[in-house]
C-alpha cells in the first residue's frame, strides 16, 4: 500500500517533468538534486524539469525492475547491505517481491515457514527502503522538505462559523491543492454567500500529517477519530483517497450532513460522492471538491465542537535533524551520537503506528512516550502515534518532564524530547536517521548496534506489520502492542524473534502490556549500550544541570496522571 502510494508520487513527478501537472512544481530543488544523486540521474547543466522527469522515471522503474537490487539499498550502512545480500533478501524490484510473495503463499508452493518469512522480509525491505523512501523523497521534492512549524491538534481545530473540510487518507497531492484553493477569493465569496465566514481545511491520519508538517495545517485527529469527528455536526466534507478509512464511514455520515468524498481511482465507498483526482486537472478538481463542501454548509443541524485543542511543534525531517545539530555549515549527527555515547541520552525510540478499537484510544502511545522521555530516551513519532500531540507532548514545555540528561540536550538544541517526523511512509525518514547515526561513528557500524527500539503499541493495519518487519530486517528490535497474528504458532513466534535476531540483529515481538513494552525497550537499550562499551546510564550525573528549571505550572504528579496540558480553546 505504501509502495503503491509511492508509485503515484513518481507518476506525479513525471507529470511535473513533462509540464502536464498544473498546480504542481518542484518546490525543493536541493532535494531533487540530492535524490538524483542517489538514483544516478545526471544533473549537470540540466534544467529542473529535465531532472525531475528523469528522477520520476527512474523512481518508477524501481517498481518494475526484475533484476539487481533497489538503488536505495546503498543508503544503508555497508554492513547492513552485506547482511541482506548474504540472506538473499535484498529486494530486486518493488512489484516483483510482492508478486513473488503472492506466488509463494499460493496453495502448494513455499511450504517452509522460515523460507516464506525471508520473503516477507524482502517484501518489507522493498516497501521501506523502496516505495516508502521514494514516496517521502518525492513528496519533499514537490511540496518541500519539512522544517519545524507550529501546528495544533484535536477536534477544537474545527471552526463553528466556517466550512470545515477534513482531509483524510494518505496522498499529499490533492490535499496540497485543496489547501491552496481554500484561499481562492471566488470560493471564499461563494462560501460567504452560503452563510459561512471562511473555509477551514484540517487534516486527519497520514494526509493530515503531511499537511501538518509542511504547512502547520491543524490536525483534527488520528485513525480512531475519523467517524467521531462527523458527530460534531460541523464537518461539511470528509475527503478521502485511500487506506485507513473506516468501513462504516458513509453509514455514519448519513446521520449528519457530512458529504464523504472519495477521490482515488483505486477506492470507492458505496453511497459516497466520487470526485476522481487526476493530476493533469488538479486545481479544477480541488475547486469542485471545495464547492461541494460549501454547498453542504446550509444543511447543518446541531453543531457541537468539543473544545479541545493542543499546540505542537512538528516537522522534524531527517534533513532538519542534521541541520539543527550544526547549521548548514556543519550539519551532522555528531552531537546526537555524542549525547548517546556519554549517556545524556540513554537511547532512542520510534513510536509509530495506528490506533486499534480493541484498546483504549491513545492510552498506550501516551504512556509509553511519557515513560521513555522520563528515562532519557529520545522519542520520534509518525503516523497515528501523533496521539501524543493531542496530549501536548509535541511541545518544548514537555522537556520539563524528560529525564535530566535528555532535558539538557533538548534545552541546548532547542527541541522537544518528542520529535514529530511525519506520516507512516515517513518511517523511511527513521531508516535514514538510523543509518546516519550508525555511520557517524562511535555507535558501532550498523543499525543493529544502536541503542534504539521501534514500537507500535496500538497497531491494526497490515501496513504497520510491514513497517515492523522492515525495521526488524534493518536490525531494529521492534515491539508491537495488541495481539500477535502468529500467536497460533510457537515456532513462527520464535522465528521472527530469536530467529530473525540471529539473522539480522533485529527482531519482531508482540507484547500487549504497555508497561512491559517500556521495560523491554529500556532493557534492550541498556544491553546495546553495554555491547558498545558505553558508559552505564546514570541519570544522577546530569540531574544538577544549571539549566534545569522545574515546571512551575504543573506538578509532576499531574503530568503522570495525564492532566498536564489539556486546555480549552
Ligand atoms: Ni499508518 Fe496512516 Fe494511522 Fe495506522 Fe493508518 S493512518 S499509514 S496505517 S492507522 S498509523
Amino acid at each position: 500500500s505504501h509502495s503503491d502510494h509511492g508509485r503515484n508520487m513518481a507518476l506525479t513527478l513525471i507529470a511535473v517533468g513533462e509540464g502536464k501537472a498544473p498546480g504542481f512544481q518542484v518546490k525543493d530543488e536541493k532535494k531533487l538534486r540530492r535524490v538524483a544523486g542517489y538514483l544516478g540521474v545526471p544533473t549537470d547543466k540540466r534544467t529542473t524539469q529535465e531532472i525531475a522527469l528523469d528522477v520520476g522515471k527512474t523512481a518508477l522503474a524501481e517498481f518494475g525492475k526484475q533484476e539487481g537490487e533497489l538503488l536505495y539499498l546503498k543508503r544503508a550502512p555497508q554492513k547492513r547491505q552485506e547482511i541482506w545480500r548474504k540472506l538473499q533478501i535484498a529486494p530486486r524490484g518493488i512489484d516483483r517481491e510482492v508478486t513473488e510473495a503472492m506466488h509463494r503463499t499460493t496453495m502448494g508452493v513455499d511450504q517452509d515457514a522460515e523460507h516464506i518469512l525471508l520473503q516477507a522480509m524482502r517484501v518489507s525491505l522493498a516497501d521501506g527502503w523502496g516505495g516508502s523512501m521514494l514516496s517521502t523523497d518525492i513528496s519533499d521534492i514537490l511540496f518541500g522538505t519539512p522544517t519545524p512549524v507550529m501546528g495544533a491538534f484535536n477536534f477544537g481545530v474545527l471552526q463553528e462559523d466556517q466550512v470545515n473540510i477534513v482531509i483524510h487518507g494518505h496522498e499529499p497531492t490533492l490535499a496540497e491543492l485543496i489547501v491552496v484553493m481554500a484561499n481562492d477569493p471566488d470560493l471564499l465569496k461563494y462560501a460567504e454567500s452560503k452563510g459561512a465566514k471562511g473555509i477551514n481545511v484540517v487534516g486527519m491520519c497520514c494526509s493530515g500529517n503531511e499537511l501538518l508538517m509542511r504547512h502547520g495545517v491543524p490536525m483534527a485527529g488520528n485513525f480512531l477519530q475519523s467517524d467521531l469527528i462527523m458527530a460534531s455536526g460541523a464537518v461539511e466534507a470528509m475527503v478521502v483517497d485511500y487506506q485507513c478509512t473506516m468501513q462504516g464511514m458513509q453509514a455514519a455520515a448519513e446521520h449528519y450532513h457530512t458529504r464523504v468524498i472519495t477521490t482515488s481511482p483505486k477506492a470507492k465507498i458505496t453511497g459516497a460522492t466520487h470526485i476522481e483526482f487526476d493530476d493533469h486537472r488538479g486545481p479544477e478538481i480541488a475547486k469542485l471538491i471545495i464547492r461541494t463542501a460549501i454547498d453542504t454548509f446550509p444543511n447543518r443541524k446541531k453543531v457541537h465542537i468539543p473544545n479541545y485543542i493542543e499546540p505542537a511543534i512538528v516537522g522534524f525531517s531527517h534533513e532538519y535533524i542534521a541541520y539543527m545539530q550544526g547549521g548548514s555549515y556543519r550539519e551532522s549527527f555528531r552531537p546526537l551520537n555524542d549525547a548517546i555515547m556519554n549517556g545524556r541520552i540513554r537511547g532512542a525510540a520510534g513510536v509509530a503506528g495506528c490506533n486499534n478499537p480493541h484498546t483504549m484510544h491513545d492510552n498506550a502511545h501516551v504512556n509509553i512516550i511519557k515513560e521513555l522521555i522520563k528515562n532519557d530516551v529520545l522519542v520520534v513519532t509518525t503516523g497515528c502515534a501523533i496521539a501524543g500531540g493531542k496530549h501536548g507532548m509535541l511541545t518544548p514545555e514537555v522537556m520539563e518532564f524528560a529525564g535530566p540528561g535528555l532535558r539538557e540536550v533538548c534545552q541546548a538544541i532547542g527541541i522537544p524530547p518528542v520529535l514529530h517526523m511525519g506520516s507512516c511512509v515517513d518511517n523511511s525518514r527513521i531508516l535514514t536517521v538510523l543509518s546516519q547515526c550508525a555511520t557517524e561513528g562511535g555507535l558501532g557500524e550498523d543499525i543493529s548496534d544502536l541503542p534504539a527500539v521501534g514500537i507500535a503499541p496500538e497497531w491494526m493495519s497490515e501496513k504497520a506489520l510491514t513497517i515492523g518487519t522492515y525495521l526488524a530486517a534493518s536490525g531494529v528490535y521492534t515491539i508491537f502492542g495488541m495481539d500477535s497474528p502468529v500467536a497460533g504458532s510457537k515456532e513462527v513466534t520464535r522465528m521472527i524473534s530469536e530467529g530473525w535476531e540471529e539473522k539480522t540483529g533485529g527482531k519482531l515481538e508482540f507484547e500487549a502490556d504497555w508497561r512491559k513494552i517500556v521495560e523491554k525497550s529500556l532493557a534492550h537499550i541498556d544491553a546495546k549500550r553495554k555491547a558498545l562499551k558505553l558508559e552505564e546510564y546514570n541519570p544522577q550525573r546530569y540531574a544538577q544541570s544549571a539549566a534545569y528549571r522545574p515546571a512551575d505550572y504543573l506538578s509532576e504528579d499531574d503530568f503522570r496522571k495525564g492532566k498536564y496540558t489539556l486546555s480549552s480553546k
